[in-house]
């Protein structure tokens, strides 16, 4: 089955532990699989990578029973051993073309940009598709850069012919700005993650989009 990318579903979700009101990972991830979403990525800081691998085998599980995409956000070597569909990672990580000769050419790279050159470098690099943020202001992502607003997601939209989703602080009161500034897939994970009812936020932020266009 061909990994699914971004532009090809509207919501990404992503974990993170410490946001998810203390619910375990298998409940909060089925939750959001149920609820439709198709591409999934684990992002977990701070665990050991024994840990890590586990969660990952976990969520490789529940992913390829419903069909949906699977990526590992910074351990290359986690995603090839969990046999993720993908790995995401940043600009101060391996370089694409480096991560490129570990991961062989069918697994998916997702880079993280935050300008043009970066959406420009990594399609010369040869990433399957790019985040583009933080579009607002987030508290989950500790080194986050400042806030980069829609105008980039604005030039990305215009000017690149690669999938991209957008990412940072998006919420349901602001996805629709988000998506009539051309984002077809945007990344969640405070607003998912740590919502008491994650399959209607989940509905909520799909409606709130689709409405958008
Ligand atoms: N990457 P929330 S912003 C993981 O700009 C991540 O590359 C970003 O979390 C980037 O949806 C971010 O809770 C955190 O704001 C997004």
């Amino acid at each position: 089955m061909p990994a699914i990318l971004p532009g090809e579903t509207d919501i990404y979700a992503v974990t993170d532990a410490r946001l998810s009101l203390g619910r375990p990972l298998a409940f909060v991830a089925e939750t959001l699989l149920n609820a439709g979403v198709r591409i999934l990525q684990y992002r977990e800081k701070n665990l050991k990578a024994g840990k890590m691998l586990e969660e990952c085998r976990l969520l490789r599980g529940l992913t390829r029973e419903s069909g949906a995409c699977f990526i590992v956000n910074d351990h290359i070597d986690i995603a090839l051993l969990a046999e993720a569909d993908g790995v995401h990672i940043g600009q101060e990580d391996l370089p694409v073309a480096e991560a490129r000769r570990l991961v062989g050419p069918k697994m998916l790279i997702g880079l993280s940009t935050h300008d043009p050159g970066q959406a420009r470098a990594a399609k010369a690099a040869g990433a399957d598709y790019i985040g583009v943020g933080p579009i607002f202001a987030t508290q989950t992502k500790e080194d986050a850069v400042a806030p980069v607003g829609c105008g980039y997601l604005d030039w990305v939209a215009r000017n690149m012919d690669m999938p991209f989703v957008a990412i940072g602080g998006i919420k349901e009161h602001n996805i629709a700005e988000v998506a009539r500034r051309g984002a077809r897939c945007c990344a969640l994970v405070s607003e998912l993650v740590g919502a008491r009812d994650i399959a209607a936020k989940v509905a909520a932020v799909r409606a709130a989009m689709r409405q958008a266009l």
